[in-house]
């Protein structure tokens, strides 16, 4: 790869043998499908990144200094830290290792890097190889009509934005991305700028991830973050884990779920996949446990149909309403549903429309297994649910949620220990993110609490959400967009509608560590500013700095980067925001930005004048392990406010999912191989897939019936809205999942998901119930695709 830099790409593409067909099909190799997650295979994978990286000299160490007390806050996901003890050997898994391995490169993309390879020729690699470019190294700007990206200050750079920015005829012509990585006071920055420009346009990654949770919990127990700490693991009788898969995306869960287990727990796995991470667990950390085999981790698994979760729930309900009437007052929690709840009568009435037989029908699980699974939770009161983005991104998951929260209502197992719910966040600060509130829906409350702290009108009306940002920016209502991380072209669905869209802006800013798509695709011009990671030393005014972010469970902690970044040209987020806006706001501006530059304790000073939670901030956020946010359902089973703190149960629907005979569902997710667009690697190896993505998973008796054969290139089609949307090239694996059900894997299927496929409430995409049809391979297939677009820029370099 260090020649390639230098060599320049192109010149390096001219040996790919499919130079007209852009998507390489690797050597794919099947390999066993894991029973267990982790294990030694895990520790060595975790080393062969960091050395392949050539970050051993700037990684390893920092491994050790992961989600330790006094270390920085693991990139990777937001599964918290044990309060107490932490393991000698670092409290980090495989994943954090290679998302360590990703952030603490020794590669550099450089200007010189930007002037051997135009935009059009990184466009032409793939999303992997554009990742292990290196760190960004210096802020570099396109100008309007250029092939190539060239140096800028970072002055001039601000400049422009400035410039941009003033010359919109409206504040709401400018949108403000986030993604989930962002720190506590670099948020709170940010925001705050937004709201004094004038803007509530502030879509962020929770819109394509929890914000299905937020709109769920929210109305029901009135707040909308999940109600149990780490120890409630260790204390739970029973533990559901539906729609997520934790041995590859919150690997440090294993742990507590092997603790809770260890101690009693019965564990519950709701998917359509046998993920190796729900099933068994070998903990890497431990070398006993690797040398004595694995526990097994589910009691029980159903393999529900795609979205056959919500007749699951219902049939789970009949089942304990059965339990109760056989012997009343022993499953249900009478007192705590006549003083805490609003709505149980009705919620009842329901019932008398169901039976069995059609709801284990519709939700694919046989009646045994869910006799079995109501019978686990019929007599146990300490019962948390977990879940992930196979809910969140359902079309009915707002409805979902509220589902399993009947279920915890009519068991009183909500502000007890060892119960709750538990949205298995994604992004390492992705909670931080909307307790700074980078929010396009700012409450009034809020609002009001910034105005009487700063002393000037807050924007009121609402702002627009991702969705809604890409097709404002198709209309041209939005012109001006800028990026506090994140991957927003690979990120968000329909793909090449989106790229229509970014081509439209004035101007396109990207916050970002590392090169990927979403640079290559961009406005009339566009702005990369390079920053530091979270392993990254923060130093400011000759000291070293920490920030602080809150995890999964309401968690506030500081992060102390530790290594040498690998230029001198790089600005923290914080620091990025304040220049942008003293060159923006100038004279206007009635925020002390310099002040909030040359200091993070006098962001937090303020954090803690305008957002409740935060008292003492600068002197808790010093303590070892951090501080709890307050949680009012969960300290007190204090929930709904316009109720007087009772919890409403919510009637809903059961969808309709029929589908046409040569239609399937499809459910895109992640390999054991990437982060989100981030792809470490070809493989996904619990799944038993070697050397490549584009595999589609379909259940051996579909592809028969459709004359297919394993192994067999495929193309996948999509035709919501009345029109084609085409993803080609994939090959069949055959797989343990439900008839008719398909999955495929993020990025790469984002081009089949319609900006209109939305989650109802929360508004998110629902990518994973996206119906496609599947057809052979067919070399034509080619000129259906608007490849330019959404690859690469416009015009090759003459
Ligand atoms: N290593 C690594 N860690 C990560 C990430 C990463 O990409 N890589 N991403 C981070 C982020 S931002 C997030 S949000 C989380 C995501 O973590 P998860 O929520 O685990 O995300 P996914 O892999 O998208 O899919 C979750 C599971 O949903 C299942 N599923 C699909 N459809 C259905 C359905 O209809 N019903 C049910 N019950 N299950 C279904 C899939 O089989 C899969 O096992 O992980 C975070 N952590
Ligand atoms: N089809 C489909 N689409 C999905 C999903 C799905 O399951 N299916 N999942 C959705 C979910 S849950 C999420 S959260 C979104 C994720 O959407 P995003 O958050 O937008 O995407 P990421 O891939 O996490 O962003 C990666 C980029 O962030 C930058 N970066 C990394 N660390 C830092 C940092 O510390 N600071 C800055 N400034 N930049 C940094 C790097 O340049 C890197 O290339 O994707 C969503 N899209
Ligand atoms: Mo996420």
């Amino acid at each position: 790869m260090e020649e390639f830099n230098q060599k320049g790409i192109a010149e390096e593409l001219k040996k790919e043998p499919s130079a007209e067909n852009p998507y390489r099909l690797l050597d794919l190799k099947l390999t066993h499908v894991e029973k267990f997650a982790a294990g030694i295979p895990a520790v060595i994978a975790a080393f062969r990144d960091l050395f392949e990286e050539k970050a051993a000299i700037r990684g390893t160490r920092a491994l050790f200094k992961m989600n330790q007390m006094g270390g920085f806050d693991c990139p990777s996901c937001a599964w918290p830290d044990p309060d107490d003890e932490r393991s000698a050997l670092g409290e980090y898994c495989e994943n954090g290792a290679k998302a360590l391995a990703e952030e603490a490169t020794s590669k550099r993309v450089t200007p010189e890097f930007f002037k051997q390879n135009s935009v059009f020729d990184l466009a032409q690699l793939d999303d992997y190889q554009i990742g292990k470019m290196g760190r960004l190294t210096d802020p570099m700007y396109l100008p309007q009509g250029a092939t190539h990206y060239q140096p800028i200050s970072w002055e001039d750079a601000f400049k422009k934005i400035a410039a941009h920015l003033n010359g919109l005829e409206s504040p709401d012509q400018a949108a403000f991305y986030t993604s989930g990585r962002t720190s506590n006071e670099a948020s709170f920055v940010y925001q705050l700028f937004a709201k004094e420009f004038g803007t509530n346009n502030m879509p962020d990654c929770s819109n394509m991830c929890h914000e299905t949770s937020g709109s769920a919990l929210r109305p029901t127990i009135g707040i909308g973050k999940g109600t149990v700490k780490l120890e409630d693991f260790y204390d739970a009788e029973v533990i559901v884990i539906i729609g997520q898969n934790p041995g590859t995306n919150a690997p440090r869960m294993m742990s507590a779920l092997a603790k809770g287990k260890q101690n009693g727990a019965k564990i519950i796995a709701i998917n359509p996949l046998p993920e190796a991470g729900l099933m068994g667990f070998i903990n890497p950390q431990r070398v006993g446990a690797i040398l004595h085999g694995g526990a097994q981790l589910a009691d029980l698994y159903l393999p529900v149909k795609i979205n056959g979760d919500m007749a699951l729930l219902k049939a789970l309900e009949l089942l304990l309403i059965e339990f109760e009437q056989k012997s009343p007052g022993t499953v249900f929690d009478a007192s705590f549903i006549e003083e805490k709840t609003v709505g149980y009568k009705d919620f009842l009435k329901q019932f008398d429309h169901y039976n069995l037989d059609e709801l284990a029908r519709l939700s694919g699980v046989s009646k045994e297994a869910l006799y079995e699974a109501a019978a686990t939770l019929a007599f146990k009161k300490r019962i948390i649910f977990c879940w992930g983005m196979g809910l969140t991104q359902q079309p009915n998951g707002v409805d979902m949620i509220r589902e399993i929260l009947n279920i915890l209502l009519l068991k009183g197992s909500l502000g007890i220990p060892g119960a709750g719910v538990c949205p298995v966040r994604g992004h390492s600060n992705v909670q931080g993110n909307r307790t700074m509130m980078i929010d396009e829906k700012p409450t009034d409350e809020q609002l009001d609490r910034l105005e009487n702290f700063y002393g000037f009108k807050m924007p009121r009306k609402h702002g627009y959400d991702v969705v809604r940002t890409i097709k404002a920016i198709h209309e041209e209502k939005v012109k001006v967009m800028f990026c506090m991380g994140g991957n927003f072209l690979s990120a968000t669905p329909d793909t090449t509608y989106t790229a229509h869209a970014l081509r439209k802006l004035n101007l396109l800013v990207a916050v970002s560590t590392k090169l990927n798509r979403g640079h290559l695709v961009h406005g009339k011009e566009a702005l990369i500013l390079p920053t530091y990671g979270r392993s990254d030393k923060d130093i400011v005014n000759g000291e070293l700095q920490i920030v602080s972010t809150e995890n999964s469970m309401g968690v506030v902690q500081d992060s102390k980067g530790m290594l040498e970044p690998v230029s001198k040209n790089l600005i923290n987020e914080t620091q990025i925001v304040c220049r942008m806006a003293m060159a923006t706001l100038g004279e206007r501006a009635v925020v002390d930005w310099q002040r909030y530059h040359d200091s993070y304790d006098a962001i937090r000073d303020d954090i803690e004048q305008c957002i409740p939670g935060f008292e003492n901030y600068n002197v808790r956020v010093r303590q070892k392990g951090g501080f709890y946010l307050p949680n009012a359902a969960r300290d007190k089973q204090y929930f709904a406010k316009d109720l007087a703190g009772r919890a409403p149960f919510t009637l809903t629907d059961i969808p309709d999912n029929t589908l046409a005979e040569d239609e399937y569902m499809m459910a895109t997710t992640r390999t054991h191989d990437q982060f989100n667009t981030t792809i470490y690697g070809l493989d996904d190896r619990y799944r038993g897939i070697k050397n490549e993505r584009r595999v589609i998973f379909m259940n051996p008796v579909d592809i028969d019936k459709a004359g297919l054969k394993a192994g067999e290139r495929v193309d996948l089609f999509n035709y919501d809205d009345g029109i084609e949307r085409v993803a080609p090239l994939f090959i069949i694996v055959s797989y343990q999942i439900p008839e008719k059900n398909t999955a495929t894997y993020f990025p790469e299927t984002n081009v089949l998901v319609s900006v209109n496929n939305v989650v109802k409430e929360s508004n998110m995409p629902a990518s994973k119930y996206v119906k496609i049809k599947i057809k052979k391979h067919d070399p034509e297939v080619y000129k259906k695709v608007d490849n330019m677009l959404y690859q690469g820029a416009l015009q090759r370099p003459s």
